[in-house]
């Protein structure tokens, strides 16, 4: 057959199955779609025809990378059990670029089978994108524990499908951050499956266990760990038999009858409410426990402190933020003042990535330690990014999603200065030993996205390190009272906001009455955003203490509803 001729029976078979793929699954009148902060999300039995059009996405995204590995993950996260959502990773294991989030948009709202072909030949003919020629695509999936997921898979399978020459690879239930990882590491060239993954963690954490001064050994080793009834608790008690120097103990692990995914438990509960999540009790007052949210991205900390009531002690994103800053900075002066050695220095820029949600007092307390702190927008799209300017860059959100990431070259620059301090002292100095710990972390920490696995080990290593208790680490400093509301708007996208969500630009006005309210108050601070997720404005207020955050955040939730309710 002519090659000529071959290239269009090619093109003929790519326009077919994706006319066949649309008819399969229709889109309901009504339903319109919105690749947010975190992809597609809505109620689980409503998600198919999106999910199918996010696995058409994701193949053409891989085409579009010349056949690197794309990732799908189908979860919603630590929304309740009926939802579910979809959201694309790129091939560095990190979030879907964003300028094709406007594409994702219209492909799931595409209203018929015709439209949808004539918008994917459109947008593949801007972008350059090769249909139904000689190309490859892969991508990789995974998905959480929701009753929907096996269904919306198979919506997924079908859309990647009726890409011609694209191939996926289903890699089970997993956590998000699992599935980023193994897309990570697949386009690294090094070993991508779960095992790997598994032992990653085991190995680097051992490594950071090995490397604890012999006089800090013999801390606080119990931890129990509410797993939200999703995958972290499950993938936890896989492995937790394998973490020694450590006792696991996991409640809400998702066992059949234990209770509802992120129902009254999980880390988004913890943080935003404040009690004690389900399955708890007054024997486990002041023990370490520790939350995760039901896809496993987010990581919280808690304590009861008292059987007389429910309240916990939390430690949020920004705490977690702060031990893992003061830990690094301490091991890049370690490696750098070691007898002025100038020859075997290191030169890291450290730098520290929060939104306006992060408590001032955690900003303040990062700033003292001479560090450099960033702000962007909500989301974790915006924080890695940011991130990515530092050699070494640690971003968390307060509600518990933020990791370390490492530039290439501080790596390789660590792994010269190991190899080089390794020949000249075999057992090893205090310099190396520093090294190897930067080393261990960079290991140890998931660098595509969040994940509450190997940040909880994270903080487990330098907890035992610093052989501090968790009264120890909630000392760092001591959060401002703050208060979180939400108001409901008829369209919330009138709210326009700049310098990363501090300020209000549109409607008008607005922000002149924010800074108004704010001053009344000493360390009065408030913010308003639309939310990313939800038809709702969100106001954000802090204050020197808890009535004073409450009554400017009401006040101002007071302005927004009456300018735009
Ligand atoms: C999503 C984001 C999270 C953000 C939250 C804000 C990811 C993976 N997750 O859960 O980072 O904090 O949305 O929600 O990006 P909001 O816009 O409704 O306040
Ligand atoms: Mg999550």
């Amino acid at each position: 057959m002519a090659a000529n001729q071959e290239e269009q029976e090619q093109e003929q078979e790519q326009r077919r199955r994706l006319l066949a793929v649309a008819s399969r699954f229709p889109l309901p009148s009504g339903c319109r779609f919105s690749y947010g902060t975190a992809g597609f999300r809505a109620d689980g039995a409503t998600m198919a025809p999106a999910v199918c059009r996010a696995g058409i996405l994701a193949a053409l995204r891989s085409v579009k990378l010349a056949g690197a590995a794309v990732g799908i993950v189908i979860t919603a996260s630590h929304n309740p059990v009926s939802d579910n959502g979809v959201k694309i990773a790129d091939p560095d294991g990190g979030m879907m670029a964003q300028h094709w989030e406007p594409f994702a948009d219209a492909l799931a709202n595409a209203p018929d089978p015709d439209a949808l072909l004539q918008l994917v030949l459109q947008f593949c003919k801007d972008e350059g994108i090769p249909l139904g020629s000689q190309h490859t695509a892969q991508v990789l999936l995974g998905r959480d524990t929701r009753p929907t997921g096996a269904y919306l898979l198979d919506a997924a399978l079908q859309g990647i499908n009726a890409i011609v020459g694209a191939c996926a690879i289903d890699m089970g239930i997993l956590t998000t951050p699992q599935l980023h990882w193994m897309v990570r590491s697949k386009n690294k060239g090094v070993r991508a499956s779960e095992s790997d993954y598994f032992m990653q963690l085991i190995g680097s954490f051992r490594r950071m266990l090995e490397l604890v001064p012999k006089d800090k050994i013999g801390g606080e080793e119990k931890l129990i760990v509410d797993g939200a009834n999703g995958i972290g608790g499950v993938k936890l008690e896989q492995i937790k038999a394998e973490l020694s120097g450590l006792d696991i103990n996991v409640r809400n692990s998702g066992k059949e009858g234990e209770g509802i995914l992120n129902h009254m438990c999980g880390a988004d509960f913890v943080q935003k409410e404040r009690v004690t999540p389900h399955g708890f009790s007054s024997e486990d007052v002041g023990v370490r426990c520790a939350s995760l949210d039901g896809d496993a991205d987010r990581l919280v900390y808690f304590r009861l402190p008292s059987a007389s009531d429910n309240r916990v002690d939390l430690v949020d994103g920004d705490k977690i933020l702060s031990l893992f800053a003061l830990f690094i900075r301490e091991q890049l002066d370690i490696v750098n003042n070691n007898g002025g050695q100038a020859n075997k220095s290191l030169s890291a820029r450290l730098g520290i990535v929060q939104t306006a949600y992060a408590n001032g007092a955690s900003t303040q307390f990062l700033k003292s330690l001479g560090l450099e702190v960033a702000f962007t927008p909500t989301g974790v799209k915006y924080l890695h990014k940011r991130a990515l300017d530092y050699d070494i860059g640690i971003y968390f959100e307060a509600n518990g999603h933020g990791t370390v990431v490492f530039s290439e070259d501080l790596i390789s620059q660590l792994e010269s200065l190991s190899n080089e301090l390794a020949s000249q002292a075999p057992t090893g100095s205090a310099q190396h030993h520093a090294v190897m710990r930067l080393l261990a972390t960079s290991q140890l920490i998931n660098q595509a996205v969040g994940d509450a696995l190997s940040g909880l080990l994270l903080v487990e290593a330098i907890l035992q390190y610093k052989g501090w208790s968790f009264q120890n680490w909630c000392e760092l400093y001591c959060d401002l009272p703050s208060r979180q509301l939400k108001v409901k708007v008829k369209d919330r996208s009138v709210i326009v906001t700049t310098d990363a969500e501090t300020k209000v630009s549109q409607p008008s006005g607005l922000q002149e009455l924010i800074d108004m309210e704010t001053a009344n108050y000493t360390h009065g601070r408030c913010f308003v955003r639309p939310s990313g997720t939800e038809d709702v404005v969100r106001v954000y207020a802090e204050a020197s203490t808890q009535v004073e955050a409450d009554s400017l955040a009401k006040s101002v939730a007071h302005h927004v509803e009456r300018i735009l309710g």
